[in-house]
């Protein structure tokens, strides 16, 4: 529900006719704008403009309404109770009508999934990458390496009926090349997949620190905004801010904190305590010092208790420029610190977005997935795994005809992967109400 020029009620399935006959009076011809009022009895509800679609030449792959009436939040709620009315309507679950779609057989999961990732993209590589995946790319690529491991199979199941004496050492060699060659696939796959996941899931990074290290300066940088204030005075941010900005084209939320020191006011104490509260719910914390103080006890007091809830921490050494020449080498081994910068001269701040990148990514590989889409990745792992195991020997073919059988199992589950409730419930569930 959003407020805009014009709301669009979408209709689905065998009761079409029935809404048409209820408020236009007259059957509309197919796939054509009509404009009409929308009337309940004589009553003219709204003028609109309504797009009748006939199965199975719609989204669904039903008989399908779309009523485009004017904008607000009221006039599509009245339109929507009325149609309501009609015995047998109910409104659509989330997702309900591209899962519609998948069962009538208008599109694969993997193209419903990514409409899903469309949706909900919020930077623009983003969206290109579920458009790729929307354009069958992704399917196509796979079946690519499923045709590979057939084809190691037969090679595998012929050298099976020789008896041991008449195998030729080509075959095996044949074998090696074609299973070098899905591994190689498997793994760019992976890749992929890892990167769109960094890509649709918006990450959440938390920077934290004591007073003045520059955490404030550094989500202003980070967001190219003047979202905190910045000031020498220690103790200026009190309060947790967030904002939601684009890294590389990865969706990400910053928190920035206020300081952590042993203090008798009173908000201050409030600032920190939220500030450790919020570093337990994100992805990566950074953790930000002074490089011209060095790392002070209380740094380290608070960075082992950061670490109790909370492992991905990225210590970063602020400030470089307040030293003539410093031995990063020393600081680097005894404190962990992974990068080192000045955000008043903007010197390796690109390398510590690289660092936040790699981090993220790895914490992001080990947390839970909320899209359905890392099912699959699950899967190509696991395939990977299999295919990692082999161990080409003459005299274990079998093993070798079991281990291709299970890489292609894992395979077709995200090929074909039709009947499984589970994945049908999992994946339009997240889908917005309406598509
Ligand atoms: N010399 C130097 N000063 C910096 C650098 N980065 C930030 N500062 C200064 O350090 C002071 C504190 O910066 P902030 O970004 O407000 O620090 P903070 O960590 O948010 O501080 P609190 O909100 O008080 O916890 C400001 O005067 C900044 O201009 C840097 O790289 N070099
Ligand atoms: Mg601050």
């Amino acid at each position: 529900m959003g407020l805009g020029a014009i709301s669009i009620i979408r209709c689905s399935g065998n009761k079409i006719d029935k809404i048409i006959g209820a408020f236009f009076k007259k059957s509309l011809s197919p796939n054509r704008a009509h404009y009409l009022n929308f009337k309940k009895e004589e009553k003219v509800i709204d003028d609109v403009i309504v797009i009748n679609y006939q199965s199975p030449k719609s989204y669904t792959g039903e008989d399908m309404l779309e009523i485009m009436c004017h904008g607000g939040s009221v006039v599509y709620q009245i339109i929507i109770k009325e149609i309501l009315t009609i015995e047998g309507c109910r409104l659509a679950n989330p997702g309900e009508f591209s899962e519609r779609a998948f069962l009538n057989n208008k599109m694969s999961l993997l193209e419903a999934e990514s409409i899903c990732a469309l949706i909900n993209a919020k930077t623009e590589a983003a969206a290109f990458a579920a458009r790729d995946a929307l354009s069958g790319k992704f399917s196509k690529e796979l079946v690519e390496v499923d045709n590979v491991i057939l084809k190691t199979r037969v090679q595998v199941e012929a050298l099976l009926d020789f008896s041991e004496e008449d195998i030729e050492t080509d075959g095996l060699l044949e074998i090696e090349k074609y299973i070098e060659e899905s591994k190689g696939k498997i793994i760019r796959l992976i890749r992929k997949l890892e990167n769109n996941r960094l890509l649709f899931e918006t990450s959440k990074i938390a920077v934290l620190g004591m007073p003045n290290a520059g955490k404030s300066s550094l989500i202003n940088f980070l967001t190219d905004e003047n979202v905190s204030i910045v000031n020498e005075q220690a103790g200026t941010t009190r309060d947790v801010v967030s904002k939601i900005f684009n890294l590389d084209g990865m969706p990400v939320t910053v928190f920035d904190t206020a300081g952590i020191r042993e203090t008798g006011d009173l908000i201050e104490k409030e600032g920190s305590k939220k500030a450790i509260e919020q570093a337990k719910n994100v992805n990566l914390i950074i953790y930000m010092y002074d490089l011209n103080k060095g790392m002070q006890t209380e740094d380290l007091e608070i960075l082992k208790s950061l670490e109790k809830n909370n492992k991905n921490i990225l210590v970063v050494a602020n400030k470089t420029d307040l030293l003539e020449k410093i031995d990063y080498k020393h600081e680097s081994a005894s404190f962990g610190t992974k990068a080192f910068i000045s955000i008043k001269k903007k010197e390796n701040l690109d390398d510590l977005k690289i660092k936040i990148i790699d981090h993220l990514k790895k914490a992001i590989s080990e947390s839970t997935p909320n899209l359905y889409h890392m099912e699959h990745l699950k899967h190509l792992k696991a395939a990977f795994q299999e295919m990692d195991n082999i161990d080409l020997n003459l005299n274990e073919l079998e093993l070798l005809a079991e281990n291709l059988k299970k890489v292609q199992e894992e395979i077709s589950w995200i090929l074909d992967n039709k009947d499984e409730e589970r994945v049908l419930t999992g994946i339009f569930s997240n889908f917005c109400i309406g598509k």
